[in-house]
């Protein structure tokens, strides 16, 4: 087990991280009116332009923490979060804390531009199979189409000839908002698929269901910024795709309460000798196609096992955003009408 090596290596990340609040300052309130997250086909075109607008002012607005290698914008500060956190958040017990957080996180910084709505999201099972003809890629009321060409840059729509300073993978080459749609893998966002990973009994099983199916298979089928694991969230259609992916740990979470919004497990980094579980090779594939993070991105990666007592994920978890928002733990975000977080899916 390299693990505790590893560690080691984030002790200037963790003095980072530990001198910001570890909990929200504020005790969580009751939630008494939650927000209604709806689908993209369900909101008003007014909505959506507020919503488009608002993530494309985030996208030319410049960083404020002068902390984040490599980010030149807002949006690059929020896309920089989840590179530095790609290892622990990706095929880790982390994986749906972690990312349900960072939809807290955009919700956040919208409101820096102005956006006062509830975030929406997009229910893929309505599109499945036939992505390139949703709604959603409309070029005035949506995300824009399909990339074409080389770069696959997004041709149309709101976040046309913007740049994204970070990634591919632990990099930080300025690259256009681009994706590239598959019909074919989008097949398996579908409710059949969805339904197979929700059937699960346990965390773990449930987790590898959603991650492994419709979780990875949207990703393919719409291969954000250039398919890139680490730093996909670049295109902000991938903030939609991970509501789906929230509703659905939401949805299974829902149909045994008492059970499921305590329950959590697995590691809380991904295990070096296993890495990415969705490419056959492991962690030596990922390190080739996107190498690893360099020490400036290691100076400010908090502590893997940051409020647990080792490798494996608790509720005590502190999960952090540098400083855009106060850290939280996973108890605060297991149940999203717990307080801490106030909303809920229709
Ligand atoms: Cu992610």
């Amino acid at each position: 087990m390299k693990f505790a090596s590893l560690a080691a290596l984030w002790t200037a990340g963790a003095a980072v991280a530990t001198a910001l609040p570890a909990k929200p300052e504020d005790e969580p309130t009751k939630c008494t009116n939650p927000e209604k997250r709806l689908s993209w086909h369900d909101i008003s075109d007014e909505d959506k332009k507020a919503y488009l607008a608002a993530n494309r002012c985030l996208l030319t607005s410049p960083q404020k923490l002068n902390l984040l290698p490599g980010a030149k914008t807002r949006w690059d500060e929020l896309v920089s979060l989840h590179q530095i956190h790609a290892l622990q958040i990706h095929t880790t017990g982390q994986f749906l804390p972690y990312h349900r957080y960072y939809l807290k996180v955009l919700e956040v910084l919208l409101r820096e531009c102005g956006y006062e709505g509830a975030i929406p999201y997009w229910d893929e099972t309505r599109d499945a199979g036939k992505f390139s003809s949703s709604v959603i890629f409309d070029p005035v009321t949506g995300f824009g189409g399909s990339g074409q060409g080389s770069g696959n840059c997004v041709p149309n729509g709101p976040f046309a000839n913007l740049t994204v300073n970070i990634g591919p993978g632990f990099s930080f080459e300025p690259r256009c908002v681009n994706r590239r749609i598959t019909d074919m893998f989008s097949a398996q966002t579908g409710t059949q698929y969805v339904e197979a990973a929700l059937n699960h009994t346990n965390y773990v099983d449930a987790l590898d269901g959603i991650y492994s199916g419709p979780h990875l298979l949207g990703h393919m089928a719409l291969a954000m910024m250039d398919g890139n694991s680490i730093t996909s969230s670049g295109d902000p259609l991938f903030f939609m795709h991970h509501g789906f992916v929230d509703k659905m740990w939401a949805d299974w979470q829902a149909r045994d309460e008492e059970k499921r919004l305590t329950e959590i497990a697995g590691l809380n980094h991904q295990d070096p000798d296993i890495g990415f579980s969705e490419f056959p090779g492991g962690v030596e594939d990922e390190s080739a196609m996107w190498g690893k993070p360099g020490a400036e991105l290691l100076a400010v990666t908090p502590d893997p096992a940051f409020g647990d007592d080792g490798p494996d994920l608790t509720l005590n978890h502190v999960m952090s955003s540098l400083g855009i928002i106060p850290n939280a733990t996973v108890a605060d975000v297991m149940n999203i009408k717990g307080g801490y977080l106030c909303y809920e899916y229709v």
